[in-house]
């Protein structure tokens, strides 16, 4: 078999960021034969699927953005959720790819088979599909976390969870309790606080906000000039993934900006919270950056409106009406929302996936899960991920980081269809060593200063990339052979 020149036959598992930014990379690079298949009604992964009130992306629009297909005209510097979705679309749309996507299409398994270098794809209902090449693009906020509460299950009014908010639910008028303090926690109540009859925040553990304007309006005439002058509009990209760089600055080494921007988080509290014992409780016990950043303009003037009450106490359990924290105060409500977060860590767990020795992907990763430079995992050949394990999800652009990961996948493509290679399959040796060296360097982050949060992996490592944007570029840019068995 090897030796012939062919097209290789490559499936795409989401159609997310990562996933819309293969299929564009793998067509731009002349492959024909690729299928993206793709769970949900519609393309967008994380932006389909999350729809909750107040919903809001906490990096700037003209940054949030593929490289490849510029938006001029978005309507806020920080964008809404459904801007983005309809974003996502348009993309798909201008470019071409809606053709080469099966919507409402789950994968439930992958099984590599040896003898013949192909994976066999398996659809839920049982069809299967024969693929030279998988790239798993299943994102990292996918699978809603749902908290074991007691009595959970048998609470009489409705309990939704912010990833999976259901269509026409309506909140106006009602009591609800919002538990989970992450970016989602922070956005829902400042989005309900108004209509609603009354809004309980369950908090956990506080988290420092860092006060920003997050509903300014991009000007129009900015977006018709970006529009018109689109060198322009490059160049700004450019700019603005340039200054990102601070942002991988400050959180993986410790120096005066980190501690400015720390500063800023304790003055935003200091400021937006005069009254001293709701001061208290909103206060964290850990440093600043330390967990995924909450950026907000309106939280703490939600928190303080009359019908808002913060509870620290620690949730007890639900009972048929309402919430019992430790307090011993059961408080009534008609809706309880859960914003409490992702299993980030799954990856494209539950698919079942077996690699060359038999070995589950899930058995592989029982103490967390592990890759090469974020793309290739030992027994599991010509399987890539694209924003996998150790992704810069917390530092750089994670299109920037999705297109890089194509560009890279896209170059063992190419010795694929040259006939060079039918087998790829990272060492062990080379995926140890450079999770020893991420191991190493995490040592400096802030996300290494004492918190818990979702960038843990349920191995206790931290699931990031220590490093910047220009050793991410280095890392990604050309394949090392060396560190791969070739057939
Ligand atoms: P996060 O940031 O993971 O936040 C989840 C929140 O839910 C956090 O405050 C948790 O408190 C809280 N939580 C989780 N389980 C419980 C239970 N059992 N009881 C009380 N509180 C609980 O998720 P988000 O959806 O807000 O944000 C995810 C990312 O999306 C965000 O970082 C941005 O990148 C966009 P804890 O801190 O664990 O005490």
């Amino acid at each position: 078999m090897s030796g012939t020149a062919r097209e290789p036959r490559v499936v795409i598992v989401g159609a997310g960021v990562a996933g819309i930014t293969a299929l564009h990379v793998f067509r731009r690079r002349g492959f024909s034969d690729v299928t993206v298949l793709e769970k949900g009604s519609d393309v967008g992964g994380v932006w389909h699927w999350n729809r909750y009130p107040g919903l809001t992306c906490d990096v700037p629009s003209q940054l949030y953005q593929f490289g490849f297909a510029p938006k001029p005209d978005w309507s806020h510097i920080w964008a809404s959720g459904t801007e983005i979705q309809r974003y996502h679309r348009a993309v798909v749309d201008d470019l071409g790819l809606d053709r080469f996507i099966r919507l409402d299409t789950e994968v439930v398994a992958a099984q590599w088979n040896d003898s013949e270098s192909t994976w066999i794809v398996t659809i839920a209902g049982g069809e299967s599909i024969v693929a030279d090449v998988l790239v798993c693009a299943t994102g990292v906020l996918h699978h809603p976390a749902v908290p074991d509460i007691p009595g959970l299950d048998d609470f009489a009014g409705e309990v939704v969870h912010t990833a999976r908010w259901p269509d026409g639910l309506e909140t106006d008028g009602r009591d609800i309790a919002v538990v989970g303090t992450g970016s989602t926690g922070v956005q829902v109540v400042s989005a309900l606080v108004g209509g609603a009859s009354t809004i309980t925040h369950y908090v956990r553990s506080p988290q420092w906000i860092l006060w920003a304007p997050m509903s300014l309006r991009q000007l129009a005439a900015v977006g018709s000039l970006l529009h018109r002058f689109p060198g322009v509009h490059d160049r700004l990209y450019r700019i603005l993934l340039w200054g990102s760089g601070i942002l991988a600055d400050i959180t993986t080494r410790p120096s005066w900006r980190r501690r400015a921007v720390q500063a800023y988080a304790r003055l935003s509290l200091r400021v937006g919270v005069r009254d001293r014992e709701l001061r208290a409780r909103l206060t964290p016990t850990d440093e600043p950056l330390c967990k995924r950043q909450v950026v907000s303009g309106t939280y703490h003037r939600a928190i303080q409106r009359p019908n808002a009450e913060l509870v620290t106490e620690k949730i007890i359990e639900v009972t048929r009406t309402g919430i019992c924290s430790a307090d011993g105060t059961t408080r009534d409500v008609d809706i309880i929302v859960l914003a409490t977060g992702f299993e980030a860590h799954n990856y494209m767990r539950p698919m079942e996936i077996v690699g060359r020795v038999g070995r589950t992907l899930a058995q592989e990763w029982s103490a967390g899960p592990r890759a090469y430079r974020m793309t290739a995992i030992p027994g599991f050949p010509n399987l890539f991920t694209v924003l996998g394990p150790n992704s810069p999800t917390g530092s750089i652009s994670l299109q920037y980081t999705s297109e890089l990961t194509a560009e890279y996948i896209a170059q063992w493509l190419d010795r694929w269809r040259a006939g060079e290679v039918r087998s790829i399959e990272v060492t062990d040796e080379a995926t140890d060593a450079f999770n020893a060296d991420v191991a190493a360097a995490m040592g400096p982050t802030v996300w290494n200063t004492g918190c818990n949060s979702w960038y843990f992996s349920e191995g206790g490592s931290i699931d990031l990339f220590p490093y910047d944007r220009a050793r991410l570029t280095a890392m990604l840019s050309v394949p090392d052979p060396s560190d791969f068995h070739l057939r």
